[in-house]
């Protein structure tokens, strides 16, 4: 360390003044927080699957459209997930789902909890009302798990973060032929020893495919004397081969900072599982923070890939 350390000059996103975009007043129903909703664009809208969390601990997903990307509408009924045999025994939970547009179907990757672990459920929809489910995508100790939008060599590819026995968790990719059978995985991005992303790390949102790389803003953890901090970063992986990490940023690009960040039911927590590219060049990040509330920053393709190298 000495004069060749880089330091980021300039803030990456812009926190919303209006933030936060959604509380618990804003749901239909008396809940504990609304928080990490998956984001795309569907029809003229802007639409964010939310996580709302009810007061028994056990979230469900709910939709909310927007005409302008930061006043949301939050739909009156719960998304019908269909469940039954063989999924209800693994499923209690749901939360923090993820869609990618393909083949005309928006697929939903989310995390499926019961009392023995967690694994990567996996639904779509043409609507957001009516859902049909496909088989669980691993077994447990797998979150957040992300469909590239595309194929890749003729298969699905997947990013995810399993857990490792000592609680912490990498980046790793997948694939599949037919998003039955997953394989050929591999190891992609590590925690980094004394960084923000030190304890564990994995796909945030849905890579961004620019000339350069997959853009892919992710999620990193690290654990303090007193809390866990969430944090985002980025990352460019090889377009023909994602399991290649060409550049990753030193610095997070967000981290909490406001009170709304700083409090909730967990404090130090920013979170996010979509984003949204404005004519291939805005980004609006949709994130939770504190695992309260939702939250947008926005930024640009450029200022993310920038900040890909600086560091
Ligand atoms: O409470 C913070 C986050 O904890 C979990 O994420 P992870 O497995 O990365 O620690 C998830 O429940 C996430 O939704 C939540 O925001």
């Amino acid at each position: 360390m000495g004069d060749e350390r880089k330091f980021l000059n300039r803030e990456v996103v812009k926190r919303y003044e209006g933030n936060p975009l959604l509380t618990i007043d804003d749901i239909p129903v008396y809940c504990n927080s609304v928080f990490n909703p998956g984001a795309i664009k569907f029809s003229d809208r802007y639409l964010l699957f939310l996580r709302v969390e009810d007061n028994d601990r056990i979230s469900h997903f709910r939709v909310a459209t927007s005409k302008d990307g930061v006043h949301f509408e939050v739909w009156k009924d719960s998304a019908n997930i269909p469940g039954g045999p063989g999924y209800d025994l693994y499923e209690t939970n749901r939360y923090d789902g993820r869609i990618t547009l393909l083949d005309g179907w928006y697929y939903i990757m989310f995390c499926s909890e019961a009392n023995f672990g967690c694994r990567l459920g996996l639904i779509r929809t043409k609507d957001f009302v009516h859902y049909e489910r496909l088989p669980f995508a691993s077994e447990t100790e797998q979150r957040n798990g992300v469909l590239f939008p595309e194929k890749i060599d003729g298969l699905y590819a997947r990013l995810d973060r399993p857990l490792n026995q000592y609680g912490g968790g990498d980046m790793w990719i997948s694939y599949s032929p037919d998003l039955t059978f997953w394989g050929k995985s591999s190891l992609i991005m590590r925690t980094r020893w004394h960084c923000w992303d030190e304890e564990k790390l994995g796909p945030a949102a849905v890579p961004i495919k620019t000339k350069q790389g997959w853009l892919c803003i992710y999620h990193g953890v690290r654990l303090n004397a007193s809390t866990r901090i969430y944090k985002l970063g980025v990352c460019l992986l090889d377009l023909k081969d994602p399991s290649k990490v060409i550049a990753r940023s030193r610095h997070s690009i967000l981290g909490p900072k406001e009170i709304y960040e700083r409090t909730g039911d967990v404090p130090n927590a920013v979170f996010c599982n979509g984003a949204i590219v404005e004519d291939d060049d805005e980004v609006k990040i949709y994130y939770g923070a504190a695992d309260q509330v939702v939250c947008l920053a926005t930024t640009t393709v450029k200022e993310l890939i920038w900040a890909c190298y600086e560091g």
